[in-house]
C-alpha cells in the first residue's frame, strides 16, 4: 500500500510541481494575448501567462532532474525501491511531458471554462483537481508509451486520482494563505 503512494507521488512529483510554481512565478502577458472568441469571452483568461508556463515547466523537469540524481546515489525511499524517469538524456523527454502536459491540462481546461462562461478562478470541482493530471499522463503516455504502461499500472493510477485531489485542495488552501493564489482552490 504505501509502496503504491509513494511511487505514485515520486511518479506525479515533476507533473505536480508546475501549478505551484506557475502560481508563484506566473503573470505577466496572458497566453491569449488577451484575445476574445465569438463567444465574446477570452480564449483562455489572464490566468494562464507565459511566464507561468515556462516557469512551471522549467520547475517540474528541475525536480525530476534532482530526483534523476537521487536514484543514481539511493533506488529507495523509505525502504520503497523507487520508479525511475529512464535514461538520461531520453528521460528529459518523460520529465518534459510530465512537466509541461500539466500546464497544458490545465490550459486546455481553461478554454473549456471560457466557453461554458465561468470567469477567470470560478471553481470547476474535480475538474480543477484532475485537469493537470490527465494533460501530464496524455502527453506522456504520446510520447512514451512504453514507459508510461511500465510505470503507471491501475494501481498507481488509482492512487493518483484519490490523493491527487486531497494534496491540491492542501496546496491551494496553503497558496491562497500566502497570497500567491486568489482563490483557495
Ligand atoms: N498561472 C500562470 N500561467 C499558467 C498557469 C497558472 O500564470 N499557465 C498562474 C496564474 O497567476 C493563475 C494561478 O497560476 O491565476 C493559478 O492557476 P489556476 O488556478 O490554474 O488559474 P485561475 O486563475 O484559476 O484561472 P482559470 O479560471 O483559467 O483556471
Ligand atoms: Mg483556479
Ligand atoms: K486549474
Amino acid at each position: 500500500m504505501i509502496d503504491i503512494v509513494l511511487t505514485a507521488m515520486w511518479l506525479m512529483l515533476p507533473a505536480y510541481i508546475p501549478n505551484s510554481t506557475a502560481a508563484v512565478f506566473g503573470g505577466g502577458k496572458p497566453i491569449d494575448g488577451g484575445r476574445k472568441l465569438g463567444d465574446g469571452r477570452r480564449i483562455l483568461g489572464d490566468g494562464k501567462t507565459y511566464r507561468g508556463l515556462l516557469a512551471g515547466t522549467i520547475c517540474g523537469m528541475l525536480l525530476g532532474l534532482l530526483q534523476t540524481y537521487y536514484l543514481t546515489i539511493n533506488d529507495f525511499l523509505f525502504g520503497v525501491e523507487l520508479p525511475s524517469f529512464g535514461e538520461l538524456p531520453g528521460a528529459l523527454v518523460v520529465l518534459f511531458t510530465l512537466a509541461f502536459g500539466s500546464l497544458f491540462g490545465d490550459m486546455f481546461m481553461s478554454f473549456f471554462k471560457r466557453r461554458i462562461g465561468f470567469k477567470r478562478g470560478a471553481p470547476l470541482p474535480v475538474i480543477d483537481q484532475l485537469d493537470f493530471v490527465l494533460g501530464a499522463w496524455l502527453l506522456t503516455y504520446l510520447a512514451s508509451p512504453v514507459w508510461f504502461s511500465e510505470n503507471f499500472t491501475y494501481q498507481v493510477i488509482l492512487a493518483v486520482l484519490i490523493i491527487t485531489p486531497l494534496l491540491h485542495f492542501v496546496t491551494n488552501v496553503i497558496g491562497y494563505l500566502i497570497g500567491v493564489k486568489k482563490e483557495p482552490w
